[in-house]
């Protein structure tokens, strides 16, 4: 387990290292953000760039971590496909070949033929990562690989990743909006159970280094396996008044129904990942979301950090169906390894009923009995 956990964290860093490059190097960063200007055929090549580092950060992970654990290779899974269509209408599948040059020539395909960003890319994705953080040295659980299967969302709130704001001023240590919402989630999970069990949430953007104004990286990580809970934060304090995060979009109905509980605590945020780490280092009491707007590869590596704080995620839908006939000890956590039957393309893998994402089992209480008599739920 220690040995899979260094290399997710590796592989989140290298992640991370890929986000900030196309970000910070003219020849990637003119690509994400040309869009406005381009011309029509352009305007759709450019569109699929900010898939791109989506596609190529996914791609790293499952190289490196699949060349580990072979095992896994066919187990991991996220947001994208890898097949891409280029401005000149070809379709290129998105790897990581076994050279940097090999990389760099299939990317410039991709790229239309840009090679100074085909390169630039290539020898990121082919760095050799060195992880130093003795924190990992205590850290000797064994569980068999065989048995588990990993989600990655490459760069959660990509909105607010292209827009690219870096100086949004925090309300509370929370940031409204902003590059600090973009983060890197991988989540392992049992695949007969459905159990998140290891979680990864990397923030490319955590903090900008002077003189050069070079972004720094920041990983967080918790295991919870069979009662065994280890984790690089430790719990936050149990505050007496807390605060629940929402998205921007959040229902009004929803907001009208927190009041009781929340009033004036209500405070909003972009990014599902972001919100669900805001719970984890106890800058909000709970993220509601009334609506199917995430997906397992959102929730599963915050999840398992959540689990391993002594917290969780739960299905709202259900977990209010459960309160209302009285089962109030146990309420159904999200699971990650069955489809939504009926359903199609991404909303296959939608969190379909909402969620309700907690540290402490007091704050989800306190929200599920106030939601439970609300007449909008
Ligand atoms: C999105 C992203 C959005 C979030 C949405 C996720 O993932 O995290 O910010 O909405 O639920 O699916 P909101 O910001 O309203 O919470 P992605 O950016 O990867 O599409
Ligand atoms: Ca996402």
């Amino acid at each position: 387990m220690a040995a899979l956990l260094r290399s997710l964290l590796a592989a989140s860093e290298k992640a991370a290292r890929i986000a900030q490059l196309c970000r910070q190097e003219e020849a990637l960063f003119s690509l994400l953000i040309e869009e406005k200007r381009g011309a029509d055929k352009n305007k759709k090549f450019l569109q699929d760039f900010k898939t791109l580092a989506d596609v190529l950060i996914q791609e790293v992970i499952k190289h490196d971590v699949g060349k580990e654990f072979p095992e896994l290779q066919d187990h991991i899974r996220g947001e994208e496909s890898n097949k891409f269509e280029n401005g000149l209408g070809e379709t290129v599948v998105v790897q990581v070949c076994s050279t940097q040059e090999e990389t760099a020539a299939l990317l410039q395909k991709v790229l239309d033929r840009n090679w100074t960003a085909a390169e630039l890319l290539a020898a990121a994705i082919h760095q050799e990562m060195v992880l130093s953080d003795p924190a990992l040295d205590d850290v000797t659980m064994t569980i068999s690989t065989e048995s588990l299967a990993v989600w990655i969302d490459p760069i959660d709130s990509t909105n607010q990743y292209i827009r690219g704001c870096g100086n949004v001023v925090p309300v509370d240590g929370i940031y409204p909006s902003g590059l600090h919402s973009a983060l890197v989630l991988i989540g392992v999970y049992n695949r007969h159970s459905g159990e998140p069990i290891l979680g990864i949430i990397n923030e490319p953007f955590f903090q900008e280094a002077l003189p050069a104004h070079r972004w720094q990286s920041k990983y967080y990580w918790g295991i919870a396996y069979r009662g065994t809970n280890l984790s690089s934060l430790s719990q936050p304090q149990l505050q007496a008044s807390p605060r629940v995060v929402l998205s921007s979009n959040e229902k009004a109905g929803l907001q009208k129904a927190l009041a009781p509980l929340y009033g004036e605590q209500l405070c909003f945020a972009s990014g599902a990942g972001y919100k669900m780490l805001c719970v984890a280092l106890g800058l909000a009491g709970a993220y509601v979301l009334s609506e199917g707007s995430t997906f397992k590869w959102d929730s599963c590596g915050p999840h398992a950090i959540l689990r391993a704080l002594g917290g969780g995620i739960i299905d709202l839908s259900e977990a209010l169906r459960a309160w209302r006939a009285g089962g109030r000890d146990r309420l159904p956590e999200l699971t990650y390894h069955k489809p939504v039957e009926g359903s199609v393309g991404a909303e296959r893998w939608a969190n379909q009923g909402g969620l309700v994402a907690y540290v402490y089992p007091e704050h989800l209480k306190a929200v599920m009995a106030t939601l439970a008599v609300a007449d909008a739920f």
